[in-house]
């Protein structure tokens, strides 16, 4: 795949372009769908598929209480759509400047002139431009007087199974539920987080026994407080464990963490960043009596953790 950050370096339009548009966060199954209709379509007519995405999130940009969690940050959502085969990936520097710009502007110098448009593909009730002014109807309109396809669909719903739609809300609330096990439905593998390892209290190892990586975290969404099965990938090794996300109770930090204790490992891992992919939910954070009554219990959670997966 290629990645195009500046449409200014696209120096002659794309062969056959197929295109399709969108904030693809998540890159769950409704947009691997989609991803694959156009990817199927520009083999049809020997074209190219492409894939343009905003980054950063344009709400983010837009709204003043612009804070969105992310299900993937830019470097996974990157990462998954070049696993689904798409040709060309642009990434349009997201801005309120941008966000000016007329639906005209976008679809005659960014769709037809730097990206040779022969083909677009989107939702039913897609708009862009400023104002919204552009939409499906004004897209068919000028698909006439410039000879491009317009293709659309609920693609959520057909992606999806009977009623349930997948869409990248959907996904943000079932996460934030903890159900971790019905995220992977929706996105087609384990939902993810990725952070740098960074310190912590030192109390996990020195007095608990059980030593953790405590991960920080930027704008990416995070599973519901409580205890996982994870398994967690830092480089190209891939390990298991147990997260625990929350406020440590049983102690007074009141300090939100995220932090990961990795079966069988005792390597240093400070300032790494590494990738945990939540498999199970166990159970709730709790507060404890004491140190050895919390110990017992990860011992459990570490047992039961093992068998998931085994
Ligand atoms: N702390 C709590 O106060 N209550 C818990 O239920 C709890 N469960 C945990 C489960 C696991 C698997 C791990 C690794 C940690 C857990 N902790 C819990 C956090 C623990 O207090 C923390 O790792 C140490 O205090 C070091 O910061
Ligand atoms: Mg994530």
């Amino acid at each position: 795949m290629e990645l195009i950050k500046d449409i200014e370096n696209i120096s002659e339009p794309l062969k056959n372009s197929v295109v399709t548009i969108g904030n693809f966060d998540g890159v769950h199954k409704g947009h691997q769908y989609l991803l694959g209709k156009v990817i199927e379509k520009a083999k049809s007519i020997d074209g190219t598929s492409v894939a343009i995405t905003f980054e950063p999130h344009p709400v983010k940009v837009l709204k003043k209480s612009g804070q969105l969690p992310h299900i993937t940050m830019y470097e996974q959502k990157v990462e998954l759509i070049s696993r689904t085969g798409i040709d060309v990936l642009v990434s349009i520097p997201f801005t309120k400047e941008f966000a000016s710009l007329s639906a005209d502007w976008f679809v005659e110098d960014l769709l037809l002139n730097r990206i040779g448009m022969k083909v677009i593909i989107t939702g039913e009730d897609y708009t862009f431009g400023k104002g919204r002014e552009g939409n499906v109807g004004f897209l068919k309109k000028y698909g006439e007087k410039y000879d491009f396809e317009v293709i659309t669909g609920d693609w959520q719903k057909t992606a999806g199974t009977g009623e349930n739609r997948i869409s990248s809300t959907i996904i943000r609330q079932t996460v934030m539920d903890g159900r971790v096990e019905d995220a992977v439905a929706q996105l087609g593998r384990y939902y993810q987080i990725r952070g740098q390892v960074v310190r912590g209290r030192d109390r996990g190892g020195k007095s608990l026994g059980f030593p953790t990586a405590n991960i920080f975290l930027q704008d990416e969404l995070s599973p519901k407080n409580g205890v996982y099965a994870v398994t967690v990938e830092s480089g190209s090794d891939i390990y298991k464990g147990v997260a625990n996300i929350g406020y440590s109770p049983t102690f007074d930090d009141h300090q939100f963490t995220v932090e990961v204790h990795i079966l069988d490992f005792n390597k240093d891992i400070y300032d790494r960043t590494i990738r945990v992919n939540f498999v199970s939910r166990l159970r709730d954070e709790k507060k404890f009596s004491g140190i050895s009554e919390l110990s017992d219990q990860i011992n459990r959670d570490i047992d039961k953790a093992r068998k998931i997966l085994a």
